[in-house]
């Protein structure tokens, strides 16, 4: 009921408690509490004798009313699952991983947020986007690896969009001047006939203001590159738009069409680089991305295809 009367105060016009009230079929009193509890929801919403209810601004939380006012996605975000502080929203989404596809497990600040292999991802300030995307595809396990370049494609093009020149480090690392400003983490439950889910996390940096000496370096923010903050809902909303077309092109199989796009963001392409395996390092020459997102290196020895879930790559003289 909080989220109707938000919807109605939304349109930006003053609102009677009576109009709403009767609008959604409760007493005025019921009015007078959601309004109470939005304003402490951060809301700022004035009243006017013989006017009623106006809401004058927003506050910047991913709340589902946030996210949703405006979103043109069929599934992706449509339902969203708030937290204001969890461990990780990896796991929310795997504890909840009986909710529909495309919904979104998001919060504002993560107690125990995971990078790849065990890894930690930094994301105790609320001033990023931390969230998973359940996702129940129909395909072959060996093809998961495909939604996360799809994702990072989906990223990259939403940074573009707001007009930061962000690019992709091989596999899903997005990069801005040569610093990680996102990084993606895909988890799933797979069984010998198909796949139950994929928990896509995806984590951006987006008005961090400043990021501890370790990272220094080698992090950036949305905030850091230009100077300003930006509203998380509305670039949440960009990357679910961005991400729902990558996944249904490549979904119908149309996979060709998202790689292109993905190698056209690629920055690792045409670098040296250092191919870090479990086993044996060497360095190598990036010199493409095969149709099924591998990165083509060459050594002496000749071309190889890596696949992303296998090895990392290094910039011989530094991350990139
Ligand atoms: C990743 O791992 O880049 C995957 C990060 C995924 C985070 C999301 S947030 C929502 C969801 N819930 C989770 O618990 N996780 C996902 P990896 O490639 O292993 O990179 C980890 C490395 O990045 C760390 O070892 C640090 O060096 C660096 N790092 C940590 N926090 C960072 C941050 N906030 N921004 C940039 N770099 C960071």
């Amino acid at each position: 009921m909080k989220k109707k009367v938000l919807e109605i105060l939304k349109s930006g016009e003053y609102c009677s408690g009576e109009r709403i009230s009767q609008k959604l079929n409760v007493s005025r009193t019921a009015v007078w509490k959601y309004v109470k509890k939005l304003k402490e929801d951060g809301y700022k919403i004035e009243s006017v004798t013989n006017k009623g209810y106006r809401l004058i601004s927003s506050p910047d939380l991913l709340t589902e009313a946030e996210i949703t006012d405006g979103l043109a996605t069929k599934y992706i975000g449509k339902h969203i699952f708030y937290c204001r502080e969890t461990d990780s929203t990896n796991n929310e989404a795997k504890r909840n991983n009986s909710a529909p596809e495309g919904s979104v497990f998001i919060a504002e600040i993560q107690s125990g947020g995971k990078g790849r292999l065990g890894r930690k991802w930094l994301s105790e300030d609320n001033g990023g986007i931390w969230m998973t995307i359940l996702l129940k595809p129909r395909i072959a396990l060996e093809e998961i690896s495909k939604i996360t370049l799809a994702a990072g494609a989906a990223v990259c093009k939403a940074f573009r969009g707001i007009g930061l020149s962000a690019g992709i480090k091989w596999p899903n690392d997005i990069v801005v001047n040569g610093r990680k400003i996102c990084g993606i983490l895909t988890e799933l439950s797979a069984e010998a006939d198909g796949v139950n889910y994929v928990a896509l996390g995806i984590g951006i940096n987006v008005n961090i203001k400043a990021f501890p000496k370790e990272l220094e370096n080698k992090a950036t923010s949305v905030f850091i590159e230009t100077g300003a903050e930006y509203n998380r809902a509305k670039l949440v909303r960009a990357v679910f738009e961005e991400f729902e077309k990558l996944y249904e092109e490549f979904l119908s199989g149309r996979v060709g069409g998202f790689i292109k796009d993905y190698k056209a963001m690629c920055i690792t392409v045409g670098k040296n680089v250092r191919v870090i395996k479990p086993d044996c390092e060497f360095d190598a020459r990036a010199v493409d991305i095969d149709r099924e997102g591998r990165l083509i290196v060459e050594t002496e020895k000749g071309k190889m295809h890596l696949n992303s879930g296998e090895v990392s790559v290094r910039g011989i003289y530094g991350y990139i």
